[in-house]
């Protein structure tokens, strides 16, 4: 169960077809669950260096071992960090930018994206995933309605802070 994570393919689906082959050509890398080519990939888009991607994936893995990632299950990993107050309105939003395909679950690549954006993007990147954030129609503007509701989802997400 752990070679080959070919992206926007629900991993369920595709071990059984690949993992022969792909034992066969990573015997020695036995650390890795991504193979080299995604891996090279993904730290071309991202800020993370492979030796990085690898231990996220491995994280990724053991929180989501489907390799995707869906609503509720964020709401749970999100939950994890903040524990007080009812934080599912504001992780449903924050799920969304994650979402960047818009299909319903967050996979590997679009997780390390947001966090190479948000820990390590340059501000105008920071400010434009923030921007995607607030703009939940995602039609370009932000409307006063818009701002309203995060920052009511925000203020339910910290109100029960003790
Ligand atoms: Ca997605
Ligand atoms: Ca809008």
């Amino acid at each position: 169960m752990d070679k080959g994570y070919p992206k926007q393919v629900p991993l369920k689906l595709d071990l059984s077809k690949i993992s022969e082959e792909e034992s066969r050509e990573e015997m020695g890398a036995h650390k890795s669950k991504l193979n080299p080519q995604a891996i090279n990939e993904l730290s071309e888009k991202t800020k993370f260096t492979p030796e990085e991607i690898r231990h996220w994936h491995d994280g990724f893995l053991k929180d989501c071992p489907t390799g995707k990632l869906t609503k509720n299950e964020f709401a749970k990993i999100y939950n994890q960090f903040f524990p007080h107050g009812d934080p599912s309105a504001f992780a449903a939003f924050v799920f969304n930018v994650f979402d960047e395909n818009g299909d319903g679950s967050i996979e590997f690549e679009e997780f390390l994206q947001a966090l190479s954006i948000t820990s390590r993007g340059r501000l105008e990147d920071k400010l434009e995933w923030a921007f995607r954030l607030y703009d939940l129609d995602n039609n370009g503007t932000i409307t006063r309605d818009e701002m309203l509701q995060i920052v009511k989802a925000t203020v339910d997400k910290f109100h029960n802070v003790k």
